[in-house]
């Protein structure tokens, strides 16, 4: 991980920069914020290089989809109107090119406390929670996500094996009910992983842009992962930018999450997808 936040953020904007050259459209499957929670008339501080190329790319006809994850559900607006992407707040299936694409973060799947889940997806308590002092509900984010990281036990992170991976279990099943569906792309899990299981279906867990810098890549009929690496490209960042002076905490875990799609003649076909009752479904 970059220990200076500014210069992970340099590095995401650096990967940025290397894609819009050729994609069409890019994924950001969840978790791009560690905390972010958007006021009526008021945005969290921070993020600012991040927000303004993403802004840059759909200006230039860059579709960006923003699937919300467990950290960045808090989004009312925003992202929208004002920098232009595309929020999914739910699962989606879609074909892309000549494949069937299921996408979604993943913490609906693996969720071990969904009454705090239904809470925080709850549009009452997000009003309610627009109540609070920024200076207070900010800081509340903040200290409830860096909780979530301290508990986080190093082997959570390794690979558990196909029998016990939920959300590989629940890819199957989905397969299963879905047989037309290709792939079923996750983020959430911070592993790396490109599995086939039935049928030359695969299931793909994209890593992430914390530690791994890893993420998806299509053209339309192949899918593939990739790794970043920041002196591949030649982007020179002076050193006074790196320079950091906003609460470290803000953007020490900018962007987990990326899928890009890289193919200039896809049709998009969005469809809302019956996640939950097929989660039931995996867990018996
Ligand atoms: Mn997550």
């Amino acid at each position: 991980m970059e220990k200076n936040p500014r210069a992970h953020e340099h590095k995401l904007v650096a990967w940025l920069d290397t894609v819009k050259t050729d994609a069409e459209a890019i994924f950001m499957v969840g978790d791009m914020f560690d905390f972010w929670y958007e006021y009526q008339t008021v945005v969290p501080k921070g993020y600012v290089r991040f927000l303004g190329k993403m802004a840059e790319l759909v200006d230039s006809g860059i579709e960006i989809h923003f699937f919300t994850g467990n950290h960045d559900i808090w989004t009312f607006g925003y992202l929208e109107n004002e920098v232009g992407i595309t929020v999914h707040r739910q699962a989606q299936t879609m074909t892309l090119g000549s494949k069937r694409f299921f996408i979604t973060h993943g913490d609906e799947v693996s969720c071990d406390n969904n009454f705090r889940r239904k809470i925080f997806h709850s549009p009452f308590f997000q009003r309610l929670f627009q109540l609070v002092p920024p200076r207070i509900g900010q800081n509340f984010g903040f200290a409830w996500s860096k909780r979530n990281r301290e508990k986080l036990n190093p082997d959570d992170t390794k690979y558990k094996g196909e029998q016990n991976e939920p959300l590989i279990i629940f890819a199957k099943k989905y397969f299963e009910n879905y047989p037309d569906v290709d792939f079923a792309v996750f983020g959430h899990r911070h592993i790396q992983l490109d599995l086939q299981v039935q049928n030359q279906k695969r299931v793909v867990m994209l890593g992430d842009f914390v530690k791994l810098f890893s993420y998806g890549v299509f053209d339309g009929e192949n899918f593939w992962l990739e790794n970043f690496e920041l002196n591949r490209v030649n982007i020179q960042i002076h050193p006074k930018r790196l320079e950091f002076r906003v609460g470290e905490q803000m953007i020490c875990e900018l962007a987990k999450n990326l899928f890009c799609l890289l193919c200039r003649s896809v049709k998009f076909d969005f469809q809302q997808n019956v996640l939950y009752v097929h989660i039931l479904n995996a867990r018996n």
